[in-house]
């Protein structure tokens, strides 16, 4: 099989890329390591920033986020009793979306249907070869038979644990790391929200996010530590854990109901150096992951996403490669900025096991510091809308 572009990975980077080019039209194979049941069964971002929505719009899967998604004009941050609300809208005159990162990956898996895009499920032992010359190729096995697809560039759309930036020799690449000491335990419920905006919460007892998806389904989340298993949360444990790290008001009359999800994510901020070597790109979580304090995993996948499209379509279509030359810097810029204000936030709202207690003050502080300057709270709300690409 031949195509211009094989993208390794059919993931919200994947989907989004495949769909862009394909309208552009620029051919393209998505090969897929999972069913896709299994890939819209995972449940993980819930905002998007403005400008990643105006990206979807544009890659023609903006209508029904637009019926059904929830648009945020602000945010609370907690401690213990004090609520700051960060205004987006008075401060940036942006809005996010909240909109389900399983939603968005449906939507884009109709539009691909729709204009006909090949998407093969069920690929095992991807190798990707010749990179470093024009002509590379992607093998795969399917159905127990080994094949080979030719295409002038490769996409590595393929997540964190995927074979993309693992072929990129460790020589020609660097890797920037931090793995914090806990996790996210989430919880999926069909329960009306907390509250009508999200709610981050710091307290004596650890950080919480109360977060939706629609009027009867929420989403919420506490800090537990890595060695935690699912199994050691029954409901109740989860339920009574969350109402002791929100503002008391917010707990004493949220709804709480048997959880249809449950899961366990370790926090982690990571880079990986640049992001192309030869004909290969690095795009999303196969090439950065960020802690989800900041809700910029999924977001920064749609900015490094629309940085590729364009570059990729210039290549194809006029030969140029200014594009694909400058997409790693591009990207990364946007992608430490991106990097900094998850670390920052995932900082300002954890207990980190073992800290004395000047660190807690420290955090009480930084949010009575939000509080009493609106020059902080449009930092964080430029931040947190996403900067421009
Ligand atoms: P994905 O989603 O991991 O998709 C990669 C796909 O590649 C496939 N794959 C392979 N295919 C072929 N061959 C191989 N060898 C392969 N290896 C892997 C996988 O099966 C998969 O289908 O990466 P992508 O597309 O870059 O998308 C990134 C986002 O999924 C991620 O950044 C976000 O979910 C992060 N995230 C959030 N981001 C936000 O912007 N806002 C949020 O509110 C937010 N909340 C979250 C989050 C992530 C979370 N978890 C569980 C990590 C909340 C949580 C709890
Ligand atoms: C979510 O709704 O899943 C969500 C929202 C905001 C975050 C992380 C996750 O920062």
């Amino acid at each position: 099989m031949k195509t211009q572009i094989a993208i390794i990975g059919g993931g919200p980077s994947g989907l989004l890329l495949s769909q862009l080019l394909n309208r552009a039209g620029v051919e393209t194979v998505v090969l897929e390591r999972t069913s896709r049941s299994h890939v819209l069964s995972r449940i993980r971002a819930g905002v998007i920033e403005s400008g990643a929505v105006d990206v979807l719009r544009e890659a023609g899967v903006g209508a029904r986020m637009d019926r059904e998604g929830i648009p945020h004009e602000g945010c609370y941050l907690s401690d213990d009793e004090l609520m700051v609300r960060i205004n987006f809208h008075e401060l940036t005159g942006k809005k996010v979306m909240v909109y389900g990162q399983t939603e968005v990956t449906a939507d884009l898996y109709d539009a691909q249907d729709a204009m006909g895009s090949t998407i093969i499920h069920g690929v095992e032992n991807v190798e990707i070869s010749d990179l470093d010359t024009e002509t590379p190729f992607v093998e795969y096995t399917k159905d127990g038979v080994r094949q080979r697809l030719d295409c002038a560039y490769v996409a590595g759309c393929d997540g964190f644990h995927g074979v993309s930036r693992k072929t990129i020799p460790e020589e020609k690449r660097r890797e920037f790391e931090r793995v914090y000491p806990f996790g996210w335990l989430g919880v999926l419920s069909r329960t009306p929200p907390a509250n009508d905006e999200l709610i981050y919460a710091n307290s004596r007892n650890g950080f919480a996010l109360a977060s939706m998806r629609n009027k009867m389904l929420s989403r919420y989340y506490v800090q537990v530590p890595l060695t935690d298993k699912v199994e050691d949360w029954t409901d109740e444990r989860f339920w009574d854990k969350l109402k002791s790290c929100l503002p008391s008001e917010t707990a004493a009359t949220m709804a709480t109901g048997p959880s249809i999800e449950k899961s366990i994510a370790p926090l982690r901020s990571f880079v990986n150096e640049p992001l192309r070597w030869g004909r290969l790109f690095l795009v999303g979580d196969s090439a950065h992951i960020v802690p989800p304090t900041g809700a910029k995993g999924l977001n920064l996948a749609v900015s490094d996403v629309h940085y590729l499209y364009h570059a990729l379509v210039d290549a194809v279509k006029t030969g140029s490669e200014t594009g694909i030359d400058e997409y790693s810097e591009r990207a990364l810029k946007r992608i430490w900025s991106a990097m900094r204000f998850s670390w920052q936030m995932t900082t300002m709202m954890h207990q980190f096991q073992g800290e004395d207690s000047f660190a807690a003050q420290m955090r009480k502080s930084t949010l009575m510091h939000l509080s009493q300057s609106e020059t902080a709270r449009r930092e964080f709300a430029e931040n947190y809308i996403g900067l421009p690409y």
